[in-house]
């Protein structure tokens, strides 16, 4: 009997030990033992001198958590030791924890590696008060893999209060990252004060109203907004990150993005007239003008910030600078000129270029966004590249820093899940699933090379993001997958093991009252070919429990009685599959919707000749016959989208069939630089090798079609079907995006009798 209980204990026990510890990054080393240390109130904490606030700190959060606050204590048992080593590279911020019979140590090498610890520690504890406060015994060591692990905040577009930067710094924290990258001017509110340009913040940290709804809406009301942070807050938050080993770098945008400083000094634009501060969002055309006067401003400006923020960077921003008024100005041409420049493009190098001479001299580096690169960059400039990775992948060759933060992975102002449940955003479709894949040292680069990506950092822009909560719930989880990419080592990553941890983090945050997104519930669904070309086949995906997955195909909303999904539904008529996963009888997350619409192509053989862009190639060519319309609003999701090139793609129906029109979508956003194809061609063949022209569609039909595009080609018989849309090239002056290449984005190429 005896034996039977011991083997039983036995099982159980390793049982748990194989269960998950809760902890986000996953550490790089977990060694879990048999046995629990218990918390209780008369355990001691002790720290060495150098660790006080750790210790403070710790204490502060158990409370928080527990309701217990411990006492000091150097005793051997019983105990929370917090250790720094002495006469080691203090450089490196790893840590070992311990728990064991005797207590908890946690040791590091400095002050930041004990903090980690803390994290990692406080991970452990259930976050359910009223349990009692077992940790199991572990043994962790951990060190991060990048040192830039950052979040970035935009508090021009919408204001956000002091004690909510300080929440935000916690959650950042909480998370093992450490920098804040605190977007504080732009076109629509200066937010910070400066002692000497007092107007900065009297006239532009106020705007007359905001834009409501979509910006293709155009809609705008007619209320006063804004608000700035005083020297006193700023002091107040540095002070405040510093300690939780959280670097803020400032950003003061230049030479565009400056509307709200114009409105404020408009002598340091080319034309000198008054403006207003920003109420449209998008890219203004008002930029500083390159003159001595302006760079005595901004020199004058960084100054204050230099004073305010002990950071090594400085961001002065670099983005989206039209050249437009640069052009008409003769002072833009006398210092071209004087300078030996070639162009209005050399002129924003240069004007980059002799900000970096005055940073540098205050010993201090600047970073800006990729486009600092146009023209020529800067001797020392660090980049952050947003524009995909090419400018990142530029500047490391050119052994320059670089931080990551391309849009299809890092833009957490994009949407999560499904539009149709989601808070209007501006776009895309970044998943948590997304951004967990994210790598951020690029493949092309030589390890050597490989050494200036310093990291990565997850924007979050805020021109649809109003309220604290809201702010919340585009952040969080997806920032706690970018920290685990960050993090932890490259061969740990593991999507299920990692939602499988996050879901035991819901618990904390409901409790930190974080506003998270449960989007990771959402189902995953890939249209594939069924056998022979004939139809589809829907498979339905979750990093849960599959046989949770639950569909209707009447158009009815999924309960957990509708039909089970036990293999991929095959799909060969148009319909309607609505799909969600259940846990104890309750959806959790949002039903997906997949509307079916077959047509002559549907499921067919499709090649393309120009590869779509890395960031937008959905399900590979098949996406444009998966028999589902792209949504419009989720331009990153079941869309193709290239930039400057052409979709050129060959359907082969199978045999020869009879047609006379052509479907296609394409999406219509200026403001993202997405626009309307120039012209459709469609081409047929019955070998697919020669092909003869049938149709074209005009540039004039195309930009009347609001994206829903027919081509009618007469009555036809081939096999074999081309259809070339052309991408618009180089953007027009003017325009969102001028000099950019365009970006065509395609959807479903049905082919209808
Ligand atoms: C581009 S990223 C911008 C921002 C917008 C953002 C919206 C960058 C350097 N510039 O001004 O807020 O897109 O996603």
């Amino acid at each position: 009997m005896k034996k039977i209980v011991a083997f039983i204990f036995l099982v159980v026990f390793t049982i748990s030990l194989k269960a998950q510890l809760p902890l986000i990054p996953k550490p790089n080393s977990i060694k879990p033992s048999v046995g629990y240390f218990v918390i209780n109130k008369s355990t001691g904490l002790f720290s060495d001198k150098v660790a006080s606030f750790e210790m403070k700190y710790l204490n502060d959060e158990l409370f928080l958590r527990t309701g217990i606050k411990l006492h000091s204590s150097n005793s051997k048992s019983n105990s929370i030791k917090l250790i720094i080593h002495k006469n080691v590279d203090s450089l490196s911020d790893l840590y070992h924890l311990e728990v064991s019979k005797n207590g908890i140590t946690i040791s590091a090498n400095n002050n930041a590696g004990v903090f980690y610890g803390i994290q990692t520690l406080l991970q452990l504890i259930n976050f359910d008060k009223k349990q009692s406060l077992k940790i199991q015994y572990v043994e962790i060591d951990d060190t991060p893999r990048y040192s830039w692990r950052g979040m970035h905040l935009d508090v021009s577009r919408h204001f956000f209060p002091k004690n909510f930067i300080k929440k935000y710094i916690d959650c950042i924290a909480m998370y093992k990252m450490n920098v804040f990258h605190w977007h504080l001017t732009d076109d629509q509110g200066w937010r910070i004060e400066i002692k000497k340009y007092p107007k900065l913040t009297e006239v532009g940290a106020w705007r007359k109203g905001s834009m409501v709804g979509a910006y293709s809406e155009q809609k705008f009301d007619t209320f006063q907004y804004g608000g700035f942070y005083t020297q006193d807050d700023i002091r107040e938050i540095v002070n405040y990150a510093t300690l939780r080993h959280v670097t803020i770098v400032p950003e003061i945008e230049m030479p565009g993005h400056s509307l709200a400083a114009l409105s404020a000094y408009p002598e340091f634009s080319c034309s000198g007239k008054p403006v207003n501060v920003g109420v449209s969002w998008g890219v203004e055309n008002n930029v500083y003008c390159p003159s001595d006067e302006t760079f005595k401003f901004l020199e004058n400006v960084l100054s204050e910030v230099m004073e305010l923020f002990p950071s090594k960077y400085i961001h002065i921003g670099g983005d989206e600078v039209p050249k437009n008024e640069w052009v008409i100005s003769p002072l833009c041409k006398d210092v071209i000129r004087r300078e030996n420049l070639k162009d209005e493009h050399e002129l924003q190098s240069y004007f980059i270029k002799r900000i970096e001479k005055f940073v540098n001299s205050k010993g201090r580096q600047i970073i800006g966004w990729d486009e600092i690169l146009e023209g020529g960059l800067a001797p020392n400039a660090a980049v952050m590249s947003w524009r995909g990775i090419e400018g990142g992948i530029a500047a490391a060759k050119q052994k320059h820093n670089v931080v990551m933060t391309p849009g299809g992975y890092c833009y957490f102002d994009h949407y999560q899940g499904n539009p149709q449940n989601e808070p209007l955003a501006i776009g895309g479709y970044t998943t948590v699933e997304k951004t967990y894949s994210y790598e951020p040292t690029p493949d092309t680069l030589t390890v050597d090379e490989s050494k200036y990506i310093l990291g990565a950092q997850g924007n979050v822009w805020t021109e649809y993001i109003s309220t604290t909560k809201h702010l919340e719930y585009m952040s969080v989880p997806r920032m706690t997958a970018l920290a685990e990419v960050l993090w932890s080592k490259k061969e740990q990553r593991n999507y299920t093991d990692f939602v499988s941890r996050l879901t035991l983090h819901f618990k904390l945050l409901d409790s930190l009252k974080i506003n998270y997104s449960k989007s990771i519930y959402e189902l995953t669904t890939k249209s594939i070919a069924n056998e022979n070309n004939n139809g589809l086949k829907l498979v339905i995906t979750t990093p849960f429990d599959t046989t949770a997955i639950r569909y209707t195909t009447d158009g009815s909303v999924p309960n957990f009685k509708s039909l089970k999904y036990v293999k991929p539904l095959i799909i060969n008529e148009s319909k309607m599959v609505k799909a969600a996963y259940f846990e104890n009888g309750k959806m959790k997350g949002n039903p997906v919707e997949r509307k079916f619409n077959l047509s002559l192509s549907t499921g067919k053989k499709i090649e393309l000749v120009n590869q779509p862009s890395e960031y937008y190639k959905g399900n590979g060519a098949f996406t444009l016959v998966d028999g589902v319309n792209g949504d419009p609003l989720k331009h990153g999701f079941n869309w193709l989208g290239w930039s400057g090139r052409n979709m050129d793609a060959v359907i082969d129906l199978g045999k020869t069939e009879s047609f006379s029109e052509i479907n296609l979508t394409a999406v219509n956003k200026p403001e993202s630089w997405i626009y309307l194809p120039k012209q459709i061609l469609v081409y047929i063949s019955n070998d697919g090798v020669d092909f003869i022209k049938v149709a074209t569609q005009s540039e004039e039909v195309i930009q009347k079609s609001n994206g829903k595009i027919k081509i009618g080609c007469g009555n036809i018989q081939s096999r074999y079907v081309k259809v070339v849309a052309e991408c618009l090239g180089k953007i027009a002056e003017g325009m969102p995006g001028a000099g950019e290449n365009a970006w065509l984005f395609i959807d479903e190429i049905s082919i209808n009798k």
